[in-house]
């Protein structure tokens, strides 16, 4: 599939080792062992009717090539990022059958598959102690074991990343540390970059794959991405992890898409406390807006990822969680929710971050588990009012309070608020009549409660409110799927 049949989609990541088991037992996973918890392809396909009834067409799911066996400084490869054969499968996740399986699941759902990729590392055990570490990393390491690139003149010459300013650096040096060094690739050579494009044009292939999340981005040089991408043949989005948004967008030039860092950074300040800088993010929007182009629309924009604190490490009001959810299904990109922010999980970075859904039960009774199906519903009832939506910029529209803030994109306007679930202020959003959005005495609907305001004789709409939650307001006329019962 193309960036242009991505552009409508929303996805849902998974870490395949955490998200569902296929038989029906429900052990303890302790995060901070770091070891296989169980998850497999079969789990994920045997849970699709929860992914898709929250509104989700699109699966992201881990690394899916042979990682290292057994245990490392840093416990077991459950996460998939430890390649160490790009020819084989994690045989924890399943068979390549479980794989094409899930693959044929989603697409006679309509369903889109995700795969994460890594070209930039391998890695290698220590030769002398497959378990301990690698106090001279390149000199100790058992090339042997990696299959295709056995030798360690297959990847750069040893040195960590150092410098992070250092463009050269952070291509070229390793990431990982000497308890766990990532080695790295050499994608200067010419016959490298062969075996890695033919690899994913193969593996894209094998197992209908329509889209990848390239991972580390920034560490293989820029001009490397071009033939990868013509390779795959699908759309790719990258992980180019800064906050800085010049830099980011550099990379829409040779890939498809990156993920929204810039804006993910700001997002979870301006949302995680009742006194965070909206303005910070809504300037940062429209600087990213400007450098992205037209890739906006196809950046991955997300909340959570199995990189970062979860959001509800931070914060558990349910107002500000509502408001930082909403935004990436509202503003430019394709939205990704990380598995488990719909049940409330509340892990700290990585490792606590990658808790197992199956103590959960998959309860669909949960109030994010409505918000997030209330979310994707508003983002499908402003695309069929307006299928401009998914190439129409997000545009702010100025408002009095500072706790405040909206804009406008396609036929939707979207409110959020920072006041948190405990105020009691009102706050008061204003959307005038020079956007055209709401004909005089119109009904507009906020999709996420279904209730509405009118328009006044010129079309212009106030909404006040308590409670702190976001809206995401349309006309009447559009939301008669979403809000079969409008309230007034
Ligand atoms: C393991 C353990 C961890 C332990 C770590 C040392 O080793 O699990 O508990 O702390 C995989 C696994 C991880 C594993 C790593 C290393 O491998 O998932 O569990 O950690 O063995 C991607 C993936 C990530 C994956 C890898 C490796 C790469 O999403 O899941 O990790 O395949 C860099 C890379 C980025 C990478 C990330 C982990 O490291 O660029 O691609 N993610 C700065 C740098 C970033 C850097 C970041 C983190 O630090 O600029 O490039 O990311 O070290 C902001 C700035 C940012 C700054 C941040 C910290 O602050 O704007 O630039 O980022 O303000
Ligand atoms: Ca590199």
């Amino acid at each position: 599939a193309s960036a242009d049949d991505w552009r409508g989609r929303s996805i849902y990541q998974v870490v395949t080792d955490r998200f569902a088991r296929d038989d029906n037992q429900t052990p303890a996973c302790n995060t901070t062992d770091r070891k296989y918890c169980g998850g497999t392809w079969k789990g994920i396909t045997n849970r699709l009717d929860y992914i898709q009834n929250m509104g989700f067409d699109s699966v992201w799911i881990s690394p899916i090539v042979g990682n290292v066996e057994g245990t490392t400084a840093y416990g077991e490869a459950y996460h998939g990022y430890w390649t160490s054969n790009i020819n084989t499968l994690n045989s924890h996740f399943g068979t390549a059958d479980d794989l094409k399986a899930l693959s044929a699941a989603l697409h006679s759902r309509k369903m889109y598959l995700m795969v994460d990729i890594v070209v930039n590392h391998f890695v290698a055990l220590n030769s002398t102690s497959p378990t301990g570490t690698a106090e001279t990393p390149a000199s100790n390491l058992d090339f042997s074991t990696i299959t295709p690139f056995n030798t360690v003149s297959s990847y750069h010459p040893f040195c960590f990343i150092n410098d992070y300013n250092n463009q050269t650096d952070v291509e070229q040096c390793w990431l990982g540390d000497v308890n766990l060094p990532l080695a790295d690739l050499n994608t200067e050579d010419t016959e490298t970059v062969n075996t890695m494009n033919s690899w994913i044009n193969k593996l894209v292939k094998d197992y209908d794959i329509d889209g990848l999340r390239i991972d580390t981005v920034k560490h293989v040089r820029k001009d490397f991405w071009p033939g990868f991408k013509q390779a795959a043949g699908v759309f790719a989005t990258g992980e180019v992890l800064l906050g800085d948004p010049e830099y980011v967008a550099g990379y829409t030039k040779v890939i498809d898409s990156v993920l929204d860092y810039p804006n993910w950074y700001q997002l979870i300040e301006a949302f995680g406390t009742t006194s965070g800088n909206l303005s910070a993010l809504t300037s940062m929007a429209t600087q990213a807006q400007k450098a992205y182009g037209d890739s906006a629309f196809v950046a991955g924009s997300f909340l959570e990822n199995h990189d970062q604190p979860r959001f509800q490490a931070t914060t558990t009001d349910m107002a500000l969680v509502k408001n930082a959810m909403a935004w990436p299904f509202v503003h430019d990109g394709i939205p990704i929710m990380y598995y488990g922010q719909e049940q409330g999980l509340t892990g700290k970075g990585d490792p606590d971050n990658r808790e197992a859904l199956w103590p959960s039960g998959y309860d669909t009774s949960k109030p994010l588990v409505a918000h997030v199906k209330s979310l994707n519903g508003a983002r499908k009832a402003a695309v069929a009012a307006n299928s401009a939506f998914l190439t129409t910029p997000a545009q702010f529209i100025p408002q009095t309070q500072i706790s405040t803030f909206a804009f406008t994109k396609g036929p939707l306007a979207a409110l959020f608020t920072n006041t948190g679930s405990s105020s009691s202020d009102k706050v008061t959003w204003t959307i005038p009549a020079s956007t055209k959005l709401f004909k005089a005495n119109e009904k507009a609907v906020d999709v996420l409660t279904c209730t509405s305001v009118d328009a006044d004789g010129d079309g212009k709409v106030t909404v006040t409110a308590e409670g702190g939650n976001p809206k995401i307001m349309l006309p009447a006329s559009a939301v008669t799927s979403v809000c079969p019962t409008v309230r007034a």
